[in-house]
């Protein structure tokens, strides 16, 4: 397999922690698409997108979106990315869920600021605002559960958390959540964290 990324994109990050989490660095060869704008691009090869992550199976199909391409990592792995069925899968689909939400609303509100500002919503950035902080207290509110064995659900926390700092300093997302700071502390120590972590 391999998997197409580019260097501080959050959304490749994931795919990128769980090889290296899950024992799958043999199986996936990691190809660095950037500069993603260029005309000739590669991924340009492999469908509409043009987005990373971007997984090209054996088989020779392509995979877009960031959940998509866990999944089928996940079956990959024998199923090592998340919980078996049952309590701890649900809540790791829960968090999955949320760190995905997070992601996104960084995502979107980081293009939007920079954005000209005559093409701004300030609406829109202060909703996208709002979203994010919601994610913050939440995350706040359920990390004392993230239990050990660390799953995919935890790698996508850490990624969002990553991106909120590079992005979104102003955010300041550890004040008052002491809790998700020193866990994420802690995840940062993992090698699958720290060789993936956005340069800036
Ligand atoms: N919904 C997609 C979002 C992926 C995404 O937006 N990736 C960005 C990099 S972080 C990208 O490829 N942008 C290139 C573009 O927008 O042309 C996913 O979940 O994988």
């Amino acid at each position: 397999m391999k998997l197409y990324f580019s260097g501080n994109s959050p959304y490749a990050r994931r795919p990128r922690m769980a090889i290296r989490q899950f024992g799958l660095t043999d199986q996936v060869e990691e190809v660095d698409a950037a500069p993603l704008n260029a005309p000739d691009n590669v991924l340009k090869n492999y469908g509409p997108g043009g987005k990373v992550p971007g997984l090209l199976t054996d088989t020779g199909a392509f995979l877009c979106e960031t959940l998509v391409i866990l999944n089928y990592l996940d079956d990959a792995s024998g199923g090592k990315l998340y919980p078996a069925a049952g309590e701890a899968r649900d809540f790791a689909m829960q968090v999955e869920g949320l760190a995905s939400l997070l992601m996104e609303s960084l995502f979107y509100r980081a293009r939007e600021n920079r954005r000209d500002p005559s093409e701004q919503s300030p609406g829109y950035i202060e909703s996208e605002g709002e979203r994010s902080t919601r994610c913050y207290d939440a995350l706040e509110g359920l990390v004392d559960q993230f239990a050990d064995p660390v799953n995919m659900a935890h790698l996508s926390v850490v990624a969002s958390l990553g991106y909120a700092d590079w992005r979104h300093p102003g955010d300041e997302w550890r004040n008052n959540r002491p809790k998700l700071t020193t866990w994420y502390d802690k995840m940062m120590q993992q090698p699958a964290s720290a060789e993936t972590k956005p340069i800036f």
